[in-house]
């Protein structure tokens, strides 16, 4: 019985331990051979193009009997013989492909061949005509330009976070963006930080003096100042990841070579409300996107975020930045994950004028800096452990004198990233609303890192609150762009303050409270579908890092607003405190919101035994008229657009024509100029009269078109200086690093203390 079965079962053998070969040997091929594309013939110098075939295998007749292993040993058989008949040998299966077989002539010319056969007769004679080949092709050298463009920057191989040749997938996919040459051409980004190295010859070609400015010395020029106790290579930095000048034989390349580049000096200095509420609109129809990397202290205790006119100038730029479609603000998660800080705690990033943008390492996985929250609309790459690579960037070569760098870090680059990638979104939809943006995010990044707390919506979008909606990737992001329709106007819903003036229990205990939300409540204003929900409460509390604030939206989804905070020991509680989430992106508004607050009592503190009172709380939904079909259908077609057929053919929707909105006025003056310098002249008049009459009556009130000309009124008059951390993280020192470790922990201890949350958006 053994004995018919025997040589069969020895070619299995043979085979196998063919195919095993190959299979060990192809992937320690590939990522060595970085500037080849590498082939299976490329083992053996005799079988090069010209002299290899590729056939498909077919059993004939058809044997059913057979099981599927002993099936394809058959096939191993029969294309041994096919070789052998061609005068060919077999070289094995081809990859994973099932029937697929190179076959390769053992002559170094392949128009001269031994073997059994005459010389008159040629391979592809024999398998034209063969039984057992369903198809066959003489293999010609492809011609494949390479993947990552050649360029000549010397870090440009180091940029892991632009082609990941490690961990696969774990870059933002911009090169097959590049191949279509959309690199951001006609966008601007503006880095609001510590300035802008613009001589940087790497930063030079792609810097915009239009979109520059400042704001620490009052001059049109951001070149950071030399200065021996802060080391301001921060903005300089960020300017080099976004837009680095490629192909310079020079450092790096940034995500948006294209685009160009403005630098807003603010954060060498005491940063007041009125300084910060000038740089969010500085030249706000030359800047399309504004980059951020910083934010209140990290420090697991602090709750801050834009005051009064911050907040105003963000509400502002959305109105009236980029002609009307909104200025893109872009912002740092924050880094103070090792103190349990949570990016709920920061108002700028649960503003929902930002697109709060966390980090993952270069496995894609959560670094120790990151914070968490309900707000996060999406992570990219920057530093990770000691053990991971950073980010590679140019430098500020006072400091420096490479002018490269490969130490940035933390939460401060990846929003220039994000940035970047932004602007090469606009390239293809320069019309695209600041909510488009937003939404396209939450369409198209992709989940990563098993580890987070991952769930999917009612809408069917992934979230966790380490990551929000997932990575970002350039590709996505530019497809989806591509295709996609301005979403309908932004409508809000608020619901009455309730007052409540009930103890927080503890926990296992929740005090539940709950909200409905009736289609008729929903009528005014149209909305169907969510965006952003918001939760402003006034809370008392001895401690209040100890309570955790949870939300349900109507389809269940839960999002953990108020995370505790073990640092956090403030008796002041919150004080009309926002939080917001976007975890119910897409969802449809109507239905029952549920709040569940309990309090983590620390047994040990006496401080903390008392017990906390929710005093009134507000629950305010934004969204639109979009219904939740329409949700879907959205999905569909951002989908369908992933092939990259938009962007290869000639596409585009029509575009709207921008608001015209009066530019900011540069010299020389021209006529129309001074008629809006006139005009001008005369708002600031009535205004300032307004604005007397406003601080008399005790209400700051900020709003629409008109808060520019007032904030610069008030430029002057500088307040208490707020710390504001920029957004590194350092793992571990080497000497480069060590000022900017430094500059994390020096950051000032500010004033602890929470705004009076005036959320009142008219929208
Ligand atoms: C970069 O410059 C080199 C010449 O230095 C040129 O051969 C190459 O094509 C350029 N690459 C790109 C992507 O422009
Ligand atoms: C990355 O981009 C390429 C095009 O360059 C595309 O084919 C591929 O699907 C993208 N990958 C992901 C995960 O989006
Ligand atoms: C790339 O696009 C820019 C403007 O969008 C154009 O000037 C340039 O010629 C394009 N380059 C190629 C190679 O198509
Ligand atoms: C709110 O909605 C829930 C579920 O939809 C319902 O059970 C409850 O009675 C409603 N409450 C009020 C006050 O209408
Ligand atoms: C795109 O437009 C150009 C000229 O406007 C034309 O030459 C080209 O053939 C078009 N390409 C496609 C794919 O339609
Ligand atoms: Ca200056
Ligand atoms: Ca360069
Ligand atoms: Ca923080
Ligand atoms: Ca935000």
């Amino acid at each position: 019985m053994a004995a018919p079965y025997f040589p069969t079962f020895l070619l299995l053998i043979f085979f196998s331990s063919i195919a095993l070969l190959v299979l060990t040997v192809l992937p320690a091929v590939t990522p060595s051979l970085p500037q080849t594309a590498p082939s299976l013939s490329s083992r053996w110098p005799s079988c090069g193009p010209g002299q290899s075939w590729a056939v498909r295998i077919h059993h004939s007749p058809p044997r059913h009997e057979e099981d599927e292993g002993a099936g394809s040993a058959h096939l191993d058989v029969i294309a041994d013989r096919v070789a052998k008949q061609a005068g060919l040998q077999n070289r094995g299966q081809i990859g994973e492909l099932e029937g697929h077989y190179l076959l390769c002539s053992l002559q170094p010319d392949s128009k001269s061949l031994g073997g059994i056969w005459k010389r008159s007769i040629q391979p592809g004679d024999v398998l034209a005509t063969h039984p057992h080949v369903l198809w066959y092709s003489m293999e010609r050298a492809l011609s494949r330009s390479k993947r990552s463009l050649a360029f000549n920057d010397p870090d440009y191989p180091k940029q892991w976070h632009l082609h990941n040749k490690i961990n696969r997938g774990m870059d933002i996919n911009v090169t097959g963006v590049w191949e279509r040459n959309i690199t951001g051409q006609g966008v601007t980004v503006v880095v609001v930080d510590d300035g802008v190295e613009h001589s940087h010859q790497d930063i030079h070609l792609n810097y915009s003096p239009e979109g520059s400015y400042d704001l620490n010395s009052n001059d049109p020029d951001p070149m950071p100042h030399p200065d021996l106790r802060s080391d301001n290579h921060h903005g300089t930095r960020c300017a080099g990841e976004i837009a680095a000048v490629p192909n310079n034989s020079f450092c790096a390349v940034g995500v948006a070579y294209g685009s160009k580049v403005a630098g807003i000096r603010v954060l060498d200095g005491p940063l007041t409300d009125s300084l910060e509420a000038i740089a969010f609109n500085k030249h706000y129809q030359i800047n399309d996107i504004y980059s951020c990397s910083w934010g209140p202290d990290d420090d697991g205790h602090t709750v801050d975020g834009p005051h009064p006119l911050g907040k105003a100038a963000l509400q502002h730029g959305v109105i009236a930045g980029r002609r009307g479609f909104g200025s893109i603000f872009v912002v740092a998660s924050g880094n103070g994950g090792q103190y349990d800080d949570n990016c709920n705690y920061d108002g700028y990033a649960n503003s929902i004028y930002t697109i709060t943008v966390g980090a993952v390492d270069e496995e894609g996985k959560k670094p120790f800096y990151a914070e968490d929250c309900a707000s996060m609309l999406a992570v990219t790459f920057s530093s990770g452990g000691a053990r991971s690579r950073n980010i590679v960037t140019s430098d500020w070569s006072v400091r420096s004198k490479r002018g490269c760098t490969e130490g940035h870090t933390g939460t401060s680059a990846a929003a220039p990233l994000a940035a970047g990638m932004v602007a090469l979104m606009l390239q293809v939809r320069p019309c695209l609303t600041w909510r488009d943006v937003q939404h396209i995010v939450a369409f198209t990044a992709t989940q990563c890192d098993s580890l987070a707390d991952w769930g999917v919506n009612g809408a069917g979008f992934h979230h966790s609150h380490q990551h929000g909606f997932g990575l970002l990737n350039a590709w996505r992001l530019v497809n989806a762009a591509k295709v996609w329709e301005s979403v309908p106007f932004l409508v809000s819903y608020q619901s009455s303050v309730i007052k409540e003036d009930v103890p927080i229990v503890s926990h296992p205990n929740v005090l539940v409270r709950t909200w409905n939300v009736s289609a008729a409540d929903l009528d005014p204003s149209g909305m169907r579908t969510l965006e952003h929900v918001a939760v402003t409460v006034t809370i008392t509390h001895p401690c209040r890092g100890n309570v955790e604030i949870v939300l349900l939206c109507p389809s269940g989804m839960r999002s953990l607003i108020g995370a505790p905070r073990s640092i956090d020991r403030d008796p002041s509680g919150y004080q009309d405190w926002t939080f917001s989430t976007v975890r119910c992106w897409g969802e449809r508004a109507e239905g029952q919101y549920t709040l569940k607050i309990t309090d983590y009592k620390d047994a040990q503190s006496d401080q903390c035994a008392a017990v906390g009172v929710l005093k009134q709380w507000k629950l305010t939904l934004y969204g639109s008229s979009m219904t939740y079909s329409e949700v879907k259908e959205r999905q569909r077609l951002v989908e369908e657009a992933m092939s990259g057929k938009h962007l290869d053919s000639n596409f585009s929707l029509p575009c709207p024509p921008g608001l015209d909105i009066p530019p900011e006025i540069v010299s020389p003056f021209t006529s129309n100029n001074l008629k809006f310098l006139l005009l001008l002249g005369c708002f600031s008049l009535f205004w300032s009269l307004y604005y007397v009459l406003d601080v008399t009556l005790g209400h700051v009130y900020l709003r629409g078109l008109l808060c520019l000309p007032r904030s610069r009124s008030r430029h002057r008059t500088s307040r208490t200086s707020k710390g504001r951390g920029v957004e590194e993280a350092v793992p571990y020192r080497d000497e480069e690093e060590q000022d900017s470790g430094v500059e994390l922990l020096a950051v000032l201890d500010s004033e602890v203390k929470v705004p009076n949350g005036r959320e009142q958006l008219e929208t």
